[in-house]
């Protein structure tokens, strides 16, 4: 078999997404999620002038070494840019090659581990009595695991919170407008909002929390010490992961489980954070990570120290990231949750997809690769629009940690 074209779609349903479609000699096509929020012309630059070209008249079965001509070949490794573009072809390559064989991907990466994958929602309100009802709205929708995110008093637009409309989105049209922030705010109020949580709903519920690298390794060890009675699943990106050591503070003084790795995008990004325990939940994605191939051996790596994984899921992740998400979460051993946050309808009209959420646990049925197809009529009728994520500022006016 042979790679005989390849080519990107880049379509905006609601928001931007890029595919990339790569063609075989033998009719079977595969198809793999490129977007990188914001960045979508960057990815599309390298994978047309450089890995297209590259591609052709490759053996699409070659995953392994494909993925080391493109990781190593190219000179300059790693990055969110060249690890998206190589990404979408890992995971092309593997949705041919699950159709080629007739099997669902899963099937190719171990079978299964478990039928179904637990999902965490995410609940997020204006201030402490909304966010309650955004919590109990989740919980009735079935979700056992619910992030619970809100304004904070005194800071006009937290990062994280919807604002009016019924869907959360980051990014916003055009260049990055701007955010403030306090920390101390911050600081003072989650232990509040959570401690409301707890005493609405009990228990039971799993609850997570993203702190969106917002505070020193010190702040965020307090934050995690104060959380410790209301037990939660985890807090995420507690400190921005470029300092590995400053998680070593944040263990140091709170059993509070810490999942961190949105953002990256190598296994070179994880080696102290593994090797030393310092983290529970691994979070960086199949698209932004290099695809199946690489992300494979971050996870066996991190099951060794006890460390299991809860996959970036926004929704700027296209669906077939999410598709290929839930096949490998079924196969892998030291599976934790998954980020799950429907996409608006429209979505749907451009992507087909093959999973189904129900009781808080996502399923995906067994069509041969992937299972996701494009409509690319559809995707034609949505043009890109640039949409940009926000920068932070101090509410001095300082620029600030993202
Ligand atoms: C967030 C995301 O889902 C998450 O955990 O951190 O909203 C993230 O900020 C966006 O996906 C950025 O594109
Ligand atoms: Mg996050």
């Amino acid at each position: 078999m042979k790679i005989t074209d390849a080519k990107v779609i880049l379509t905006c349903p609601g928001r931007n997404f890029v595919t990339l479609k790569v063609y075989t000699d033998q009719g079977i096509y595969g198809l793999g999620d490129a977007t990188l929020n914001g960045m979508e012309k960057a990815v599309i630059a390298f994978l047309e002038s450089y890995c297209i070209p590259a591609l052709i008249g490759k053996d699409p079965a070659n995953t392994e070494d494909i993925w080391h001509y493109f990781y190593k070949g190219v000179y300059w490794k790693r990055g969110s840019v060249t690890m998206t573009a190589i990404a979408a072809i890992d995971m092309a390559l593997w949705d041919i090659k699950g159709k080629m064989l007739q099997t669902p991907l899963y099937n190719l990466l171990g079978g299964k581990s478990r039928e179904r994958i637990m999902v965490y929602a995410h609940a997020n309100g204006k201030n402490l009595e909304d966010t309650l009802e955004k919590v109990e709205a989740e919980k009735a929708r079935g979700f056992i695991a619910i992030r619970v995110q809100s304004g904070i008093p005194g800071i006009s637009h937290a990062y994280g919170v919807a604002g009016d409309s019924k869907f959360y989105e980051p990014a916003h049209k055009g260049l990055p407008h701007t955010e403030f922030w306090d920390t101390s705010k911050y600081l003072h109020f989650l232990p509040r909002l959570f401690e409301s949580v707890r005493n609405s709903f009990g228990d039971d519920l799993h609850l997570l929390h993203d702190v969106h690298h917002r505070c020193t390794p010190i702040e965020a060890a307090r934050l995690a010490k104060d959380l410790e009675p209301y037990h939660l699943y985890w807090i995420e990106d507690p400190v921005t992961g470029e300092l590995q050591e400053g998680l070593r503070l944040i263990r140091k003084h709170s059993t509070t489980p810490i999942a961190i790795g949105e953002v990256f995008n190598s296994v070179y990004d994880y080696t102290t954070l593994i090797t030393e325990q310092l983290i529970d939940y691994i979070r960086m994605p199949l698209v932004h990570g290099g695809g199946i191939t690489h992300l494979k051996k971050v996870v066996d790596f991190a099951s060794i120290y006890h460390i299991s994984t809860g996959f970036h899921g926004a929704t700027d992740l296209s669906p077939l990231n999410l598709a290929a998400t839930i096949h490998f979460n079924m196969a892998i051993n030291n599976f934790g949750v998954q980020e799950y946050m429907p996409h608006q309808d429209i979505v749907h009209e451009v992507f087909k997809t093959n999973y189904q959420f129900k009781d808080g646990f996502l399923t995906i049925d067994d069509s041969p690769g992937i299972g996701v197809d494009i409509d690319e009529k559809k995707a034609a009728q949505y043009p890109y629009e640039m949409a940009c994520l926000p920068v932070n500022r101090k509410t001095d006016g300082t620029m600030f940690y993202w």
